[in-house]
């Protein structure tokens, strides 16, 4: 449900940065943070809440403007949820209202399962919301790619992106800052198709 003030001009979507604990999903909102700010024509300050030891305990959130498309002023609010299970129903509450989904799935061989099963989870908890992944524009991250024990592409996309519609992946590095604005760009990229066409048969 994006905000759409047509007195304003102005299109507000928000985007979920979502995946199993520790996979890198904080770093990515950092590292868009890092370039946004050197952008003067940017403020978004990104605001880590509660964290302990660089575990998310609340969420993580960071507001860019981006391009006008159809004479409005985009505006992505990015967000994390806390990765450690614990902590669902937090993740419950930041999915609330979401526009778009980033997936971020940790490379490595021995998280697969927390991948697999923090995938199930995202379904499971926008059910909870009753939403449905169908009608939501998500992509998906393999991050961690430098790790030594990364698995092959191939077999996380047979993992993960194994539903009825492929989606747009990309593979990163967060850390090192590769692959995390093409990953934007993807879901962006989709947010704003939506937008166009819902506009469209609107008008
Ligand atoms: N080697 C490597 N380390 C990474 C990469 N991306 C992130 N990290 C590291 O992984 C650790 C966890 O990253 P975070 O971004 O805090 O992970 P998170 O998904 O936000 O974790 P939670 O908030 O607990 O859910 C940090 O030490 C990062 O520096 C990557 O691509 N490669
Ligand atoms: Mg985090």
């Amino acid at each position: 449900m994006a905000i759409i003030n047509q007195a304003t001009k102005e299109l507000q979507v928000k985007v979920v940065y979502y995946g199993p604990a520790l996979c890198g999903k904080t770093t990515n909102l950092q590292k868009v943070h890092a370039q946004v700010e050197a952008a003067p024509e940017n403020k978004g300050k990104l605001v880590s809440l509660a964290t302990s030891s660089d575990r998310t305990l609340f969420f993580d959130f960071l507001p860019i403007q981006a391009m006008s498309i159809k004479g409005f002023k985009t505006k992505f609010q990015l967000y994390t949820v806390p990765g450690q299970v614990i902590y669902n129903t937090t993740r419950q509450l930041v999915l609330r209202g979401v526009d778009g989904i980033v997936f971020v799935a940790d490379s490595q061989y021995d998280k697969m399962a927390e991948n697999v099963e923090c995938f199930s989870n995202l379904l499971d908890n926008l059910k909870v919301l009753k939403l449905n992944l169908n009608d939501i524009p998500y992509v998906l991250q393999y991050n961690k790619r430098d790790m030594p024990n990364a698995a092959p592409v191939d077999y996380m996309e047979y993992l993960l992106n194994n539903r009825e519609v492929q989606v747009p992946s990309c593979t990163a590095c967060a850390s090192k800052c590769e692959g995390v604005f093409e990953t934007l760009n993807l879901i962006t990229r989709l947010l704003l198709q939506k937008f166009i066409a819902e506009s469209n048969r609107k008008s």
